[in-house]
């Protein structure tokens, strides 16, 4: 007996849109930079044709969101997004460590395992875990810690939903719908703390994100982000339409042959917030709208070579955050980097980056690989680099939680505490590209009847 379940993807893809459209109706600028977004990369496809934009550029749907970003505060709420997040086939991908960067959470993305499932839906949510262990007064620890007890994240409807998919192995299309919308108040905006006036100035003052994860009734959704086809043309185009982006683009510098994720946001907005005693309202600064631009994914080696090059530019000058060092920043960034191979052969012989192989168009000669990819029997194409960034996503935070002075945090990663709240191991990234490209190598050459790769 078949049962007659939406799938996973389906699921995903209208919890998107959900999401998008929520996330429209409450931060207008947000629409703003969608239409940017859009413009600019329609403009892109008229200048330089779809397939030399690369693989991006071929995609149909290219202007569906391709992340969002929550944080929770305890190891029971992530256990149980990890379960939400199943239900629409979304699996927790690497582990971040953020307190090397002062941010006190540690992180993991839920996303889609395979190409396919990103093929049908790339919508990904980076979600981080609030390390209360990181606050070093003992009683604003408690007072945090007591408030995140009483609080219930998840609507009733969407919990006896995710155990129904759980016993049932998925939810037919009326259940889907409804787990949707159930789902989707979780991530809803509450301008309205649930805490004392008092308490969030305390823990705002310890740390912005503390503030933000402990004092509302739930993980806001805090960014939503498109992808594009020039991240550069929208950096510079945000200001004429009203939006004020962060002062650098995060990741690598400009290229040819794109590596890895580049990223850039429009700087969060201060919204009102009432407190529960009625203290005097205030304004509370959190979400954001972020773009996205994707390249080729590294092997240990690439990456390697990428976080020592990253090491090397933040040594010699780090990027204000009023912009004041953004040209030198971004000349140091591409100078150094300069020893960063920039052609798909070159990342490729020298293990650099994971390449999908595929049959060509030109006869076969001979069994070598070199060989065949030489003379066009198989073709080598990028494998897109589908996960986050550490220094990254520390630069995409700090941005946006202002100038406020905080507390000096100690580097301390702990992926087993991680893995234990969410009651699951986190997949490694990179083992997932090297199997793709191994299997693709594979599947190229039982095609060409060459059988078994050396
Ligand atoms: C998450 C920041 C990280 C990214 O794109 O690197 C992120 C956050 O601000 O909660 O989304
Ligand atoms: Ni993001």
């Amino acid at each position: 007996m078949t049962a007659n379940f939406s799938s996973p993807s389906q699921i995903r893809a209208q919890f998107s849109r959900a999401m998008s459209d929520m996330y429209r109706a409450e931060v207008p600028q947000y629409g703003t930079l969608m239409a940017l977004v859009a413009d600019v990369n329609a403009d892109v496809l008229a200048r330089v044709g779809a397939a030399a934009a690369g693989a991006a550029g071929q995609e149909s749907r290219i202007e569906v969101e391709r992340h969002g970003a929550i944080r929770v505060g305890t190891p029971e709420e992530l256990a149980t997004i990890r379960r939400l997040f199943a239900v629409m086939g979304m699996f927790p991908v690497g582990y971040y460590d953020l307190s090397v960067a002062g941010v006190p959470v540690h992180s993991t993305a839920f996303r889609p395992l395979d190409v396919a499932g990103l093929a049908e839906n790339p919508f990904r949510v980076f979600t981080s875990l609030l390390r209360l262990d990181l606050i070093e007064d003992a009683a604003l620890r408690d007072a945090a810690a007591a408030v995140l007890a009483t609080r219930s994240i998840f609507t009733p409807g969407c919990l006896e939903l995710i155990a129904r998919a759980e016993a049932q192995g998925g939810l037919d299309d009326a259940d889907a719908a409804r787990f949707v919308s159930e789902a989707l108040e979780t991530f809803r905006w509450h301008g309205k703390s649930t805490v004392d006036a008092g308490l969030y100035w305390k823990l705002r003052k310890t740390h912005p994100l503390i503030a933000d994860i402990v004092c509302f009734p739930g993980p806001h959704i805090n960014h939503l982000t498109p992808r594009t086809l020039d991240i550069d043309l929208v950096q510079a185009q945000m200001p004429a339409r009203g939006i004020q982006p962060k002062a650098v683009v995060e990741g690598p510098p400009t290229r040819r042959c794109p590596i890895l994720l580049r990223q850039t946001s429009f700087l969060a907005l201060s919204e009102p917030v009432t407190f529960r005693d009625g203290g005097e309202a205030g304004t509370h600064t959190a979400r954001f709208g972020e773009i996205e631009q994707r390249g080729v994914a590294l092997t240990p080696k690439g990456r390697q070579l990428y976080d020592q090059l990253l090491a090397e530019v933040r040594k010699t000058i780090s990027p204000a955050g009023d912009g004041s060092n953004a040209d030198a920043y971004r000349t140091v960034l591409s100078e150094v980097f300069a020893a960063f191979p920039d052609t798909h052969e070159g990342l490729r012989q020298q293990g650099l980056a994971y390449y999908r192989i595929v049959v060509g168009n030109k006869a076969a000669d001979g069994s070598d690989v070199e060989a065949l990819l030489a003379s066009g029997a198989l073709v080598a194409q990028p494998i897109t680099y589908e996960d986050f960034l550490p220094v990254s996503a520390a630069g995409i935070f700090q941005s946006n939680l202002g100038d406020e002075r905080r507390d000096d945090l100690e580097a301390s990663p702990n992926r087993a505490a991680f893995e234990a709240a969410l009651g699951a191991a986190v997949s490694d990234e990179l083992a997932l590209y090297a199997t793709e490209q191994e299997a693709s190598l594979k599947a190229a050459l039982r095609t060409l009847g060459i059988g078994e790769a050396a």
